[in-house]
């Protein structure tokens, strides 16, 4: 049987992760307005990812016997002062999402709540990955400076993903 106190946190996780799902889609849009369709597509693909992680904890609240309980989510910003303040915004948003999923981890060791801890273990390391994703490409951006030829070459490289 799955505790009230960690439905409730469960349910919060899947507002942050439809939050992030929110917040890649704006960038995306972002991106496609400043005409850089590879980071557009690359923020598209994280945006379905975010919305895949929230399903994955509606999925367990269910299976568990809990309430799902959807909340409201707020709308991100519709704009950043450039590309690289885009990714640098995804990236602290990332270790913000992180902290949030330890807590979590913390709450089910504290109710000795083991499925919820060991169905958390894929999410702590899905965040060592999305942190790592994010600052690459902040680094990367940082390297190329102002070189909009840098900028393009990494939109092209950015378009591959799948
Ligand atoms: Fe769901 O990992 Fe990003 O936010």
């Amino acid at each position: 049987m799955i505790s009230e106190k960690i439905v409730k946190a469960l349910n919060d996780q899947i507002a942050a992760e439809m939050y992030s799902h929110y917040l890649y889609l704006a960038m995306a849009a972002y991106f496609h307005d400043e005409n850089l369709p590879g980071f557009g597509s690359w923020m598209k693909i994280q945006a379905a990812e975010e919305m895949s992680h929230a399903m994955k904890i509606y999925d367990h609240i269910i299976e568990r016997g809990g309430r799902v309980a959807l909340q409201k989510i707020d709308a991100p910003p519709a704009k950043w002062d450039s590309p690289l303040a885009a990714f640098e915004n995804a990236y602290k948003h990332e270790c913000e999402i992180s902290s949030k999923i330890n807590n979590i981890v913390d709450l089910a060791i504290a109710e000795k709540d083991h499925a919820t801890n060991v169905f958390l273990h894929w999410f702590v390391d899905e965040q060592v990955e999305e942190e790592a994703n994010a600052l690459e490409i902040v680094n990367h951006m940082k390297l190329l400076g102002e070189s909009k030829g840098g900028l393009l070459m990494l939109d092209r490289n950015l378009a591959k993903r799948e």
